[in-house]
């Protein structure tokens, strides 16, 4: 897959994303896209916890639009974090069924910042209600969260990215609440059969391995969030962690699979 790179969950870390692309070579000095026909993936969660999640999610699209024009691609599979930005720009005061809160309590309460919901505008709305729940490239199944509620959701990438997108366009907040509920789920790929299944369900003849976001490798490996920087790969290698944990103080990490 020579030509093809991943980065983790950025989480507002705008700062710390253009300085491990600039460093890929991915962008220039004055951070517009040098990546020529290459691929760049994110793994999702652009928002939240960190400074500037829509300065994130802007110079992501901005990227994307340069790298199309160039040849190449940018990609993002939809982490939690970009789903309740969506509720939250909506229906902040929709009453959630699990707690008895609401989306924007709810959002506060995992790291949603004020500045961002601020600058929030229906061109960011409209880019992450688009994104797909997960995707193939080359040998690699790509999806956010090492969770099996997925397979809830449909039997097929396809299947699962449309029901994503019906919940949005339905505007269906008991789903949507119900989707964020699943979305706590983490850790179930360290079980490598689960692992390989999800991936034969998912994948196609030429997938080889999970690639994920969403849970910060200290909690797998303990290392220091401030030491990561490669992604974790375990499950007999069959699942590759890509969030370093950017905002528990990682610099992150470019990652160019083989
Ligand atoms: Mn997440």
């Amino acid at each position: 897959m020579g030509n093809t790179y991943f980065v983790g969950d950025v989480h507002g870390h705008l700062d710390k994303l253009t300085t491990l692309l600039r460093n890929a070579k991915l962008i220039d000095e004055k951070l517009h896209w040098a990546g020529h026909e290459a691929t760049l993936c994110f793994m999702g969660d652009f928002v939240d916890r960190g400074p500037d999640g829509i300065g994130t999610i802007d110079f992501v699209m901005r990227l994307q639009h340069e790298a199309a024009d160039a040849g190449g691609q940018v990609l993002a599979v939809l982490g939690n974090h970009d789903l309740i930005m969506v509720a939250v720009h909506f229906f902040p005061q929709a009453v959630l069924a699990y707690d008895g809160s609401t989306f924007l309590a709810n959002w506060r309460r995992n790291g949603g910042k004020t500045s961002d919901l601020e600058r929030l505008k229906v061109s960011h709305i409209d880019w992450l209600m688009q994104l797909p729940a997960m995707l193939t490239l080359g040998k690699l199944l790509v999806v956010h969260a090492d969770a099996w509620f997925y397979t809830r959701y449909g039997r097929t990438i396809d299947e699962v990215n449309f029901v994503f997108h019906q919940l949005f366009e339905d505007k269906d907040t008991e789903g949507l609440d119900r989707l964020l509920e699943d979305f706590a789920e983490r850790f179930t790929f360290r079980d490598f059969s689960r692992a390989a299944e999800f991936m034969q369900r998912y994948g196609d003849s030429r997938t080889r391995q999970i690639i994920h976001g969403h849970t910060p490798i200290t909690k797998m490996s303990g290392l220091p969030s401030e030491m990561i920087s490669t992604p974790y790969i375990y499950a007999e290698g069959l699942c590759i962690n890509m969030d370093g944990g950017m905002y528990l103080g990682s610099p992150g990490f470019v990652y160019r699979p083989e």
